[in-house]
């Protein structure tokens, strides 16, 4: 495996001994994007040397939605989806108890989210620490994370983070706003309606640092330097995260945390489990509606779980390309329909408890 850690570490020390002004600007964004090229490919080594998600890691995913479990040792990931799940996996009160990756299948509101219990997360881990670059592939995979940590170790939600952060995991935050349409020839051309923080030059270095070097590129958000290199970095997860705070049985005084960033559960009681399963409900962006068929009143005969954002065509698509080949237009009943049996264009998005009849 390549060792970058000496060109690592020669533009770090050239980084921090530039000073940052506008005329240095462009400098050290190519050496920054430099910098994160190098440390992708460092850590693609790593998971390269160890067989990568493989070697038994690699679970398929099933279900409406996959959530990954991820936590320091002994946070009581095992214990949760023991609860949550019809796994089985080994609970005990020392470190490293699970030692791969276990499955369990969650039945909620009719739909099926998959859970994956996986060995602990310990800081270095994208270095290869503990079962580390294993657990971080199998998180890059997920629809939504749960960041799980102790009443005694509550501080350790922002190492996991960092851990994560490190790995290229960006943790609830949405997708770059950016378009780059290469080109053969011509040069790079940025353009935007926003201000933007960075000049046009800085912009370029750092495309021209990612092997781009003729295209159209629009900005659709005020980049700052670190967005902008994640942009360009095709390597990167953009995943959803619940923080939960596990084994408040043992310490009352835990439930004073901002309830709007951590939950707070005890996995061994069941306390705060009602409104866990809510949060990843919502967090996955989940829909139930119900397939109304030709000969039918309509009714919820039908279930059918689907995502936010999507439209009737999308649905029509998944039930079937035969089934989606001859149908113009929907007729809903429901919270969304301006009066029963109203009919829509198939571009219309999906809502919660909607009724459809594809004609
Ligand atoms: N008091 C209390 N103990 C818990 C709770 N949840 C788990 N535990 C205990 O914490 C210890 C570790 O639980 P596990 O579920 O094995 O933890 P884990 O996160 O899967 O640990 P690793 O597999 O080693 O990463 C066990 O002794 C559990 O009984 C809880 O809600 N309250
Ligand atoms: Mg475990």
């Amino acid at each position: 495996m390549a060792d970058f850690t000496q060109q690592i570490e020669d533009i770090e020390k050239e980084i921090r001994e530039t000073p940052y002004h506008k005329g240095t600007e462009h400098h050290i964004g190519k050496l920054r994007a430099r910098l994160s090229r190098l440390k992708d490919r460092q850590f693609e080594g790593v998971i390269r040397a160890h067989g990568g998600g493989g070697g038994g890691y690699a679970v398929r995913k099933e279900g409406d939605a996959t959530v990954v479990l991820i936590g320091p040792p002994s946070a009581g990931k095992s214990t949760l989806i023991n609860r949550l799940t019809n796994a089985e996996s080994k609970v005990a009160p020392y470190a490293f108890t699970t030692v791969s990756v276990i499955p369990g299948m969650l039945k909620f509101n009719d739909a099926y989210i998959q859970i994956m219990d996986v060995p602990g997360l310990i800081e270095g881990a994208r270095h290869g620490k503990g079962r580390g670059k294993e657990v971080l592939s199998v998180a890059r995979g997920a629809d939504l994370l749960l960041i799980m940590t102790d009443v005694e170790r509550a501080d350790q939600t922002q190492t996991l983070q960092k851990e994560l952060e490190e790995a290229g995991i960006r943790i609830n935050k949405t997708q770059p706003g950016i378009r780059i349409d290469k080109k053969p020839e011509g040069g790079l051309n940025v353009q935007s309606n926003i201000t933007q923080q960075l000049s046009k030059e800085t912009i370029k270095e750092i495309a021209k640092e990612y092997g781009i070097k003729n295209a159209d590129i629009v900005l659709k958000e005020n980049f700052s330097m670190e967005r902008l290199l994640d942009a360009f970095s095709p390597s990167r997860a953009y995943l959803d995260a619940i923080f939960v705070i596990n084994k408040i049985d043992q310490d009352k005084k835990i439930n004073r945390l901002p309830k709007d960033i951590f939950i707070a559960i005890s996995a061994e009681t069941g306390e705060g489990i009602d409104e866990l399963l809510t949060q990843i409900w919502q967090r996955l962006r989940l829909l139930k509606i119900y397939l109304v068929k030709a000969d039918e009143e309509p009714g919820t005969a039908n279930p059918m779980i689907t995502k936010e954002g999507k439209t009737l065509a999308q649905v029509a698509e998944e039930i079937g390309e035969d089934f989606a080949s001859d149908k113009k237009l929907a007729k809903i009943w429901g919270p969304a329909a301006h009066f029963p049996g109203q009919e829509v264009p198939l571009t219309t998005k999906v809502s919660p408890e909607l009724q459809v009849r594809f004609i």
